[in-house]
């Protein structure tokens, strides 16, 4: 029988409990031994991930003890079974889910001293280096060894596969003239890859622990939402620091960590959600606004009369509820936001910089998978839902909920084209449906045809080519065992081809993207 005994009640047990700091020493003295070389002495991560509790959050405690054992395939993780007893294992699994005794920070220094620069931009030329349609590639993020792959959209073949940083997440970001594309990572990450060169130009770490990144519509700067610290980073476009906001109610007494930031292309201007404040930030990068007052470039401060709402300073809105995913209307002066627990909507109209309505969703609407499309006179709204299996249409100009489209399970994404009669929908949250992408009219609002090509396997995240012809599913698997884009016909629905791929959790058109495709995510 395999008993295993955590160290804690071991002590307990022995009545040594007087001992516990030496054996947290003894863990500490572990950790620096065995790990510290990849994660960093401080747990911040290095060559591997960072290891506080916020950057495990997605890790269950047994797996992580099981990965200490076994290693990672595919990964450098050695397994150190053979090297730790049962006990230091359980313990160093105990030591990496504890918050450090002394708060992390991540401040201009830090950012500063991360910064790589891999190429010299104006020494590369400023037109691809290759045949393919370079508005009509999909920037492929793999997650099975931690790679993105380049595709050509019309061949609909890869061009071109680098290694990413480890964990990206969400969307990437491009730059105006799709030359650029940017990546964050859940570590904090961020990459900027030059496409037409297929070449890394430059890397920085924004934060400990990232929600994501958005790009300003003239292409000139990044900002980072991170959840630790609670910061907003502004970074020009070749990464380097321009503005560190930390982000705390207007009193500067509660801090909150960044839910998300977008770029609100026609308002010149950063959209981000508070996760634990009330209030939306606004943080225009429209040249026209007031400059900051000299000094405050880096050393953003709360003191009465020197917040000033202006060029790359925010601009609060407060709203009723903690915000925690939205979804822009197409003129970006709506925003429609969820808070997780609420189960209710707001939309805040951002000129009168209040709430203007209520929304009644059912569930937990992820809002920031919303897509648009024209229905009967009207622009609708519609979104899938984390916990339920419905995708709610929402007229954006009563803001009533037209239709609720019941589908298989809970699910994640959503996806459309303007040459489409099609929006596609998944039921990945559901564990015996994650495996069939669900296909709604768009007029007729209801659910016409499902699609299950691996029975078990989840098939989630679509998009479309620039002209809406093929549909693009991710399924979700590693490439040995069948890991794959499959290519749809948009209006047969036939599969028209796989292309092998290694758990390609989520790819992306440059031109939908650019173009703001009411069919995709911003
Ligand atoms: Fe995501 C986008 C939040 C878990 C895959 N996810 C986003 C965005 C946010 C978000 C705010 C929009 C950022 C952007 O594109 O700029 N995601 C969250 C969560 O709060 C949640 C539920 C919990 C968490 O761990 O953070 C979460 N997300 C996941 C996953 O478990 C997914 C499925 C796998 C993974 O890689 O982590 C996942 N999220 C994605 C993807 C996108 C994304 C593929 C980009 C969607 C797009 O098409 O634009």
């Amino acid at each position: 029988m395999n008993m295993r005994i955590k160290p804690a009640v071991l002590l307990l047990l022995t009545g040594l409990l007087p001992a516990l700091p030496a054996l947290a020493a003894d863990t500490e003295a572990l950790y620096q031994k065995h790990c510290a070389v990849c994660h960093g002495s401080e747990r911040l991560g290095a060559m591997g991930p960072a290891l506080l509790p916020e950057n495990l959050g997605r890790l269950r405690k047994g797996e992580a003890g099981k990965v200490i054992a076994d290693g990672r395939p595919a990964t450098q993780m050695p397994a150190f079974a053979s090297q730790l007893s049962a006990a230091e294992i359980e313990a160093l699994q105990a030591y990496i889910y504890a918050p450090p005794a002394v708060s992390p920070r991540w401040d201009l220094a830090a950012i500063e001293a991360s910064r790589i620069e891999h190429a010299d931009v104006r020494k590369l030329p400023h037109k691809p280096s290759f045949a393919a349609d370079p508005m009509n590639l999909f920037i492929v993020v793999e997650s099975g060894d931690h790679h993105v792959s380049i595709l050509d959209g019309d061949k609909l073949e890869p061009i071109h596969r680098f290694a990413s940083r480890f964990a990206l997440h969400g969307g990437p970001k491009f730059s105006p003239d799709g030359r650029f594309v940017y990546f964050a990572s859940r570590d904090g990450w961020v990459t900027k890859y030059d496409i037409w060169n297929l070449t890394p130009v430059a890397e920085v770490r924004a934060g400990i622990n990232t929600r994501n990144a958005a790009v300003s519509s003239d292409g000139k700067y990044v900002a980072i939402a991170n959840y630790l610290p609670h910061s907003l980073v502004i970074l020009d476009s070749d990464l380097k620091p321009v503005r560190i906001l930390p982000v705390a109610d207007k009193d500067g007494k509660k801090t909150s960590r960044v839910s998300a930031v977008y770029d609100a292309a026609p308002r010149k201007s950063f959209v981000a959600a508070l996760k634990d404040v009330k209030e939306v930030w606004e943080i225009s990068y429209d040249p026209k606004q007031p400059d900051i007052p000299v000094g405050m470039i880096h050393d953003f401060q709360y003191k009465e009369g020197a917040f000033i709402p202006g060029f790359l300073n925010p601009q609060r809105t407060s709203v009723d509820d903690y915000l925690d995913d939205f979804f822009f209307t197409q003129d970006y002066n709506d925003l429609m936001g969820a808070s997780r627990e609420a189960g209710r909507g707001q939309v805040i109209n951002l000129d009168a910089r209040r709430q203007v309505a209520e929304l009644r969703l059912p569930g937990m609407p992820h809002l920031g998978s919303g897509i648009t499309w024209a229905w009967q006179g009207r622009t609708v709204m519609a979104t899938p839902n984390l916990n339920e299996g419905v995708v709610s249409v929402i007229d954006t100009a009563t803001w009533e909920n037209v239709r609720s489209i019941p589908t298989l399970g809970p699910g994640f994404f959503m996806r459309s084209h303007e040459n489409s009669r099609y929006a596609w929908t998944d039921s990945m949250m559901s564990r015996e449906h994650r495996d069939t992408l669900q296909v709604i009219d768009k007029e007729k609002l209801e659910v016409v045809a499902q699609l299950r090509p691996m029975p078990g396997k989840t098939l989630a995240h679509v998009e479309f080519t620039r002209d809406g012809r093929y549909v693009l599913a991710s399924l979700w698997e590693r490439k040995a065992a069948g890991g794959a884009l499959i290519v749809y016909d948009a209006q047969t629905l036939q599969e028209v081809k796989r292309i092998p791929m290694d758990k390609p959790v989520g790819k992306y058109n440059l031109h939908n993207k650019i173009t703001r495709s009411e069919g995709t995510s911003h």
